[in-house]
């Protein structure tokens, strides 16, 4: 009995299915279901906008769009959340030796930080003051292994003397090369200034040779990269080391970073900066992945364009492609295809990223988490339900 009126329901619901798609326009024909194509009809800006704007008219046929969700690591201890041990900025993920890699800015203070004028040698003025970069590694992505340091400071006066931080990982042909942020003075003195230097290795696991040179140095005086040289992030593309970084204009306004791009034809340089710079107008830290035969970006908190996912299908010139929400601030994903020079880029499903602002006042520090997404040609739930 209960399947036969199962049975009338669905006969009923079928039958009101096929009545309702076989009337599918309105008077003025325009259709009630949501086409694919742009209608060949008068649009109203934001219809136009609709179909023009984003890598599909709806998130379901948007790649590049995404929720993101979050997970805590297992096995990195913050002991009791003082804020006297700090983790943020990780590097991409990346698989080696049967596992995953990831590097990142690691504090171990006698204090929080204390801004500026209170700092000394030993303590810190900003989160990522007086750091060294450290690694850990992960069989399945959600327990982690400190392995300790990678990249040490090194004695003044080289680069990075003061702290190095924010690093990034390459692998090309066979070698390892980690890009980094080498203060040579306290950050938050003047502004938050740098330029970009590079250890290398035959593995993963070290040891890391410092190049002791400035690869990717500030820009001439007046110019918008002139104080910092910020988030480094490497990718081969076109045969080449595409080098993405933010910088900010002397920090004015507050609000604003935007990324520029260096190009070299080997890792150690010499980089040449895009003539265009900068090539996003908007975000903070930096995170590209190829996609199709361009590079994807994750564009987020500062600037107009912020929460966005904006793409290039030459690496330069970026639109939007997405806006979202929630997203991983300092990304960095587990790219498979990252240095293989791909010319049908697949996307990300997941990465590390961190979250700061954690403690109050006296205690901040960051953390690192995990994200999950769905920025991926090969399984597209905008919803990850
Ligand atoms: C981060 C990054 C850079 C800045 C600081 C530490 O979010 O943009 O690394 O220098 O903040």
């Amino acid at each position: 009995m209960k399947n036969l009126t199962l049975a009338a329901a669905c006969g009923a619901l079928l039958a009101l299915t096929s009545c309702s798609t076989t009337k599918t326009k309105t008077a003025d024909g325009f259709p009630f279901i949501l086409p694919t194509e742009k209608p060949n009809r008068v649009l109203s800006k934001a219809l136009e906008r609709n179909y023009d704007n984003y890598m599909g008219p709806t998130p379901e046929s948007n790649e590049l769009y995404s929720q993101f969700r979050y997970t805590e690591l297992k096995g990195l201890d913050y002991s009791n959340h003082d804020g006297t041990i700090t983790r943020r900025d990780p590097s991409k993920v990346i698989f080696a030796n049967g596992k995953y890699y990831v590097w990142y800015t690691h504090r171990q203070t006698p204090t929080p930080p204390q801004g500026a004028d209170k700092s000394t040698d030993v303590i810190p003025s900003a989160d990522w003051d007086l750091s060294d970069i450290w690694y850990a590694t992960s069989e399945d992505g959600f327990t982690w292994k400190e392995q300790g340091v990678a990249v040490p400071r090194p004695p003044k006066p080289e680069v990075g003397w003061r702290s190095v931080a924010t690093s990034d990982i390459l692998v090309y042909k066979g070698k390892y090369y980690l890009y980094y942020q080498g203060f040579m003075q306290t950050s938050g003195k003047r502004g938050d200034d740098c330029p970009v230097a590079v250890s290398y290795a035959d593995s993963p696991d070290g040891p890391w040779t410092p190049y002791n040179k400035i690869v990717i140095p500030n820009g001439k005086e007046g110019e918008w990269d002139q104080f910092s040289i910020h988030d480094p992030y490497p990718l081969v593309h076109n045969g080449k080391v595409y080098l993405y970084y933010k910088s900010d204009f002397n920090q004015k306004p507050n609000l604003v970073r935007m990324q520029g791009l260096a190009i070299a034809d080997n890792p150690l340089g010499p980089f040449t900066k895009n003539p265009t710079n900068p090539v996003m107008n908007s975000g903070h830290e930096t995170t590209m992945f190829p996609f199709k035969e361009g590079i994807a970006a994750l564009v987020i908190r500062d600037g107009n364009e912020h929460f966005t996912v904006q793409y290039a299908k030459d690496g330069i010139n970026f639109d939007i492609a997405a806006i979202t929400t929630l997203m991983p601030d300092a990304a960095g994903p587990y790219i498979p295809d990252a240095f293989t020079d791909t010319k049908d880029g697949r996307g990300i499903t997941w990465g590390i990223s961190h979250v700061t602002n954690i403690g109050n006042r006296e205690t901040n520090h960051a953390l690192l988490v995990r994200f999950d997404c769905d920025l991926s040609q090969d399984l597209h739930d905008p919803e990850m339900k």
